[in-house]
């Protein structure tokens, strides 16, 4: 591709272009502004908050307490914002991104209603050429890739659905002016964590809802609750250690890790712990034992608790099987829910079991399985993302050479700490694939690899160099280690998101990197030997 640089400087130039106003976009806004940068924040929705923008379900909420689920970087910030449950759900979470946005002043270096349809590194001026879907392109020396590992929808291809009358919604795709659903007949595709949590109140509203289940998935109860004064108040009064524990584990919060092993405890041991993990709910279950996810036997073992408890919920044991996950217990991301399974014991709620039987089509009328069409008003495709490398793929990228980074990470994404790709100069991922990301508290994450990005850009200036690379060799030594992590744990071993197993003909890699710690020292030390594995260069 050939950018005409001079029409592109002829426009609009940044010191820094920001791709996307979520949480990561809206802290690299704010941090490099504080270093006295120009900087254009470039951002496709008509408002921020990114994945919080997007997925306004019914009961979407986070799954990680909104007290840990939250920036740190302002003890201001923190002290004056008062969250009003355990789990937050998404409208006081863009409540709190807006609150952000006001306090930071972030508002007029954001341009709303931008979609990005390339970003080029031109070689002769050493600038990143952006060019929006619509309007003109900007250039900057450095190029922020905030999109979001969970942002680009996934939309599986169903026969006919074209042809549907009724109404057909995304769960990452929701509607701003909300759905009613009273009175219809719905579907509701997929059974991962959207779907978990959207179920119980469409099958509240709506007058007959079809769940087509391709897998079970383990959910554990959030016991979601108001958080009371007092609770607020003594968070706050500790938050500075709070903090400061939840990035020393492994998930980068606060899980009430359990440090033993249950290969060395007793089966009441086991037990007892399993009980505690089900009380605190959600996702505390990963923190049961050190060997959870090392140790198949030890993970059997777990996961028997779990499907016991959730044969408990379901009055008809046919249904209750159906629901009951077989795989490796939290090989997937586990759910947590507010009456999930419960639901299916309600009159209007119907499961329909397409592991065996995929949906045959979309009809005018309904969703066809095998003879049957189970007929509806509406669909509601609960059908995930192209994780980790779809919004970035959905970019055409192109760094030296014209290398474009899809092309480049056609048989898996190659990155050195998740953060830049060889090839691809003063261009930076937050949370990318090869790094913490999705596997911890994204907010904690990102806030790192903004601070990273950050002093790395601040260092280049002091010292007066204009570009940083990582080399071949750093990414391919880095590739190799995220693998080879990966490969010590139980994550591997079922069709994730994390392994881009989802998605029809995308290379199975597993893209996150296991453990927070460890990464934050890598990190760390790369910075102490003076940016090892980059090339830092005059121009
Ligand atoms: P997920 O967890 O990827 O769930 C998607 C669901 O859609 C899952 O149950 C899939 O079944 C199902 N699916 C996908 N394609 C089909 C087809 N063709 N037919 C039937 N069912 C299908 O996405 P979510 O949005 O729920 O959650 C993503 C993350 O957001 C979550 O992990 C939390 O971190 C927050 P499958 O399991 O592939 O058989």
């Amino acid at each position: 591709m050939t950018v005409d640089i001079k029409t592109a400087q002829g426009t609009t130039d940044y010191n820094a272009i920001v791709v996307g106003a979520g949480f990561a976009g809206l802290y690299m806004l704010h941090r490099l502004r504080s270093s006295g940068l120009k900087v254009r924040v470039l951002e496709a929705g008509n408002g921020a908050g990114g994945t919080w923008f997007w997925n306004r379900y019914p009961g979407a909420r986070c799954d990680i307490e909104s007290t840990q689920y939250s920036y740190q970087f302002s003890s201001e910030l923190e002290q004056e914002w008062n969250w009003s449950e355990r789990y937050a759900a998404q409208p006081e979470i863009l409540k709190y991104v807006e609150h952000v946005i006001e306090r930071f002043n972030l508002r007029d270096d954001i341009q709303f209603n931008t979609r990005v349809e390339s970003a080029v590194f031109d070689e002769a001026s050493a600038r990143w050429v952006v060019t929006p879907t619509e309007g003109k392109a900007l250039t900057a020396q450095f190029c922020i890739m905030a999109t979001g590992c969970l942002s680009s929808t996934n939309l599986p291809h169903f026969e006919g659905l074209e042809s549907f009358k009724g109404a057909t919604y995304h769960t990452g795709q929701w509607p701003q002016q909300g759905v009613d659903f009273t009175g219809l007949r719905v579907a509701v595709i997929g059974t991962g964590s959207s779907a978990v949590q959207s179920i119980p109140i469409i099958a509240e509203e709506c007058k007959q809802l079809t769940v087509f289940q391709r897998t079970p998935n383990y959910s554990i109860p959030a016991y979601n609750a108001p958080l009371t004064d007092e609770e607020r108040d003594r968070i706050k009064a500790n938050y500075p250690a709070i903090r400061e524990f939840g990035k020393r584990q492994f998930l980068a919060y606060d899980l009430q890790m359990n440090e033993k092993l249950a290969a060395d405890a007793t089966p009441e041991e086991i037990r007892a712990e399993c009980e505690k993990r089900w009380r605190l709910g959600g996702l505390y279950f990963y923190g049961a034992f050190a060997d959870l996810l090392l140790d198949e036997q030890v993970n059997q073992t777990i996961a028997d608790f779990v499907r016991d408890k959730i044969k408990e919920k379901v009055k008809d044991p046919v249904v209750a099987d159906l629901l009951t996950p077989k795989s490796i217990f939290g090989c997937k991301r586990i759910c947590a829910d507010t009456n999930y399974f419960e639901t299916f014991n309600r009159d209007n709620v119907l499961l329909v079991d397409v592991s065996k039987e995929p949906i045959a089509e979309i009809t005018p009328t309904g969703v066809r399985v095998g003879d049957r069409v189970y007929e509806v008003d509406a669909i509601v495709f609960a059908t995930g993302f192209d994780a980790m490398t779809g919004a970035l793929n959905r970019i055409d990228i192109r760094g030296r050479g014209d290398l474009a980074l899809r092309e480049k990470w056609a048989a898996g994404p190659r990155t050195y700490l998740g953060l830049t790709t060889a090839g691809f100069p003063n261009l930076f991922t937050i949370s990318g694939p090869g790094s913490p990301s999705v596997l911890t508290c994204m907010i904690t994450s990102i806030e790192q690899h903004v601070e990273f990005i950050g002093d790395t850009i601040d260092h280049l200036r002091a010292k007066q160099l204009r570009l940083i690379e990582a080399t071949e060799d750093a990414e391919e030594a880095w590739v190799t280690h995220v693998n080879e992590v990966a490969a010590g744990t139980l994550l591997n071993s079922c069709n994730s998101w994390y392994l881009g197993a989802n998605i029809p003909g995308k290379r199975r890699v597993f893209m996150p990197y296991v453990g927070f710690p460890p990464y934050v020292e890598k990190c760390n030390e790369v910075v102490a030997n003076d940016y090892e594995g980059f090339r830092l260069g005059a121009a």
